[in-house]
């Protein structure tokens, strides 16, 4: 057991759906999964995490569990899930599971028993409100993150339940302590079983703000985001379930600050690990707005990044490093080139954030450079999310081409496409009809591909995961972004005992001239780089299209 050991983890996320059929039914399994540990063992990650597997209507893909005792029939059995765990820790990998207790799916059995009668002994498990006094409908105007406002009503009992996600999808009531000892009581269920960690879904929703006021100026997320009793109930957490077992733990933090994550993070305070923030990824959404097409803002993207660089080293918090997961587009369709300088770019993005402080995560697929799908229609689409947007989008006058191109950008699906496995049909995903349609590009990228090619985005990862292996600055050096006002460049130093790394990355086609304020660097080394004869160090340098280049110097 060594101590913090996930500060020098690379962690690999699989999204079941989608990963490996082995039934022909079209969607993944955990056979699947097993199927490619080997895959995973060669890009030489540490951990891996799975999206929710338990029981569940799939209304939101898993993240609506109606059992967290059982695992979800098509993605297989128990014994599936133990085999698993059993056969990635003997291959010295670790796993770790998805928790969802913000909310329960509507067919928990919890909230039945809630739904059946006010006086029922689960009522108080979720968030009951009388109509509005003023209105006679929702008891105030706190929207839902996938559209439409939070409050649904229940016939039967005459009360609104609160539901911050989907309708299915009720939001749990952490103020009663009965609830929060039978979450603590399942966590332990699963540490039990020997898993490593993990990744808790929106968790600093979990504590809202008890007069539940109406919000004049927004949507009500300032009433429940970092709420007032979260460190407590995470610090509870930590205690009750948590701290007797050597666990990985990431807090999905949604719209959260840097000062509360320091506080969520930092050791001596007992909640998390390492937490998600994703304000870097929001600087493709104008003025805050998701649906609308627009390009990124490169100077806004550094000055974020390296904002929680420098604040979460000074705090003695720690990061978790992402590009991509399964509510995001493709991070090479995003904020590379996924046509010409798809190889280029694909590296230069892994480069530039596995180089910084913290702990990285590699989305499935990102490591063979998979791009957004641009599906054409709206029936190519399955998430809820963007069905309601295309609704509201509709409604807002827009037409049907202009939705479509505004999902080809920003849909979550964009990141659920089958794994490309091979070229042979369906990408190697499954025999049978995908769930969701394959991105059609699979031909070309594909793992097999990947893996046969010593050049290939794939080799380019599996270096850089050795390299965080072999130099420990990786994990523990400070942080100094350089040139933050360069419209093409994304430069910055880590600083550590007498080491001293210089990573540069162009993020443009276009070459680019820079001169670096890095000092000395004699005895310099390129230790990576994304085209084999990368220029050193000098007075002045020139990067050509994604070029993207790691010095050391001792
Ligand atoms: O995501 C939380 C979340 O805030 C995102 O869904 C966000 O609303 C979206 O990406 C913005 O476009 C987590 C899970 O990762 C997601 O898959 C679930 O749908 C959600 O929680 C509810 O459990």
């Amino acid at each position: 057991m060594s101590e913090q050991w996930w500060k020098k983890s690379v962690v690999y996320q699989i999204y079941p759906k989608s990963f490996q059929d082995t039934t022909g039914n079209g969607t993944g399994d955990i056979q699947g999964i097993i199927n490619r540990l080997d895959y995973l063992k060669k890009l030489g990650v540490d951990v891996i995490w799975l999206t929710p597997i338990y029981q569940s209507p799939q209304n939101d893909n898993g993240y609506d569990i109606s059992d967290y005792y059982a695992i979800e029939p098509s993605y297989g059995t128990m014994d599936d899930f133990e085999e698993l765990l059993e056969q990635t820790h003997q291959r010295g990998m670790k796993l770790i599971m998805d928790l969802v207790i913000n909310h329960t799916s509507t067919e928990h059995e919890w909230f039945k028993q809630a739904a059946s009668s006010k006086a029922n002994e689960f009522r108080d498990f979720y968030i009951w409100k009388d109509p509005s006094a003023d209105s006679g409908g929702e008891p105030n105007n706190w929207q839902s993150k996938f559209g439409g406002n939070a409050w649904q009503y229940n016939e039967k009992s005459g009360q609104y339940y609160l539901h911050l996600f989907d309708k299915t999808q009720a939001d749990l009531n952490w103020e009663n302590e009965a609830l929060r000892e039978k979450l603590y009581e399942m966590i332990r269920f699963w540490a039990e079983k020997g898993i490593d960690g993990f990744r808790l879904d929106v968790i600093n929703l979990i504590s809202k703000n008890q007069e539940f006021p109406n919000d004049d100026i927004g949507d009500g997320r300032r009433f429940y985001t970092d709420g007032p009793r979260i460190h407590e109930f995470l610090h509870e957490m930590n205690q009750a379930a948590l701290k007797d077992y050597d666990m990985l733990t990431v807090g999905e933090m949604s719209s959260t600050t840097l000062d509360n994550c320091v506080l969520y993070t930092r050791p001596e305070r007992e909640e998390l690990s390492m937490t998600f923030q994703f304000h870097h990824l929001k600087v493709d959404y104008p003025n805050g707005e998701k649906w609308t097409k627009a390009p990124f803002d490169f100077i806004e993207l550094k000055k974020i990044l390296s904002d929680w660089q420098v604040g979460m080293h000074e705090g003695d918090g720690w990061n978790a490093l992402f590009w991509c997961n399964h509510d995001q587009p493709r991070a090479i369709s995003r904020f590379g080139d996924d046509g010409k300088y798809h190889l280029e770019s694909g590296k230069m993005l892994a480069t530039t954030l596995h180089l910084m402080k913290g702990t990285p995560y590699i989305y499935q697929g990102e490591e063979i450079g998979m791009t957004n799908p641009g599906f054409t229609s709206i029936s190519d689409y399955r998430d809820v999310e963007s069905l309601n947007a295309h609704q509201a989008l509709l409604a807002a006058g827009k037409s049907e081409q202009e939705i479509v191109e505004i999902l080809q950008q920003k849909s979550r699906d964009n990141g659920r496409t089958p794994m490309q496995w091979s070229a042979a049909e369906n990408a190697g995903f499954t025999t049978g009809k995908p769930w969701i349609n394959t991105a059609r590009n699979y031909p070309k990228i594909n793992a097999e591909s990947s893996v046969e090619d010593p050049n290939s985005i794939f080799y380019h990862y599996q270096q850089l995961i050795a390299l965080r292996k072999k130099y420990d600055i990786i994990t523990y050096g400070d942080y100094q972004l350089l040139l933050a006002d360069d419209s093409r460049i994304f430069a910055f130093t880590r600083n550590w005992q007498d080491e001293k790394l210089v990573v540069v990355s162009n993020f443009y086609s276009e070459e680019a001239t820079v001169q670096l304020p890095v000092g000395s660097l004699e005895n310099a080394e390129i230790l990576l780089s994304n085209y084999p004869d990368s220029d050193m160090l000098g007075e002045q340098l020139t990067l050509r299209a994604y070029e993207s280049i790691v010095y050391y110097v001792k």
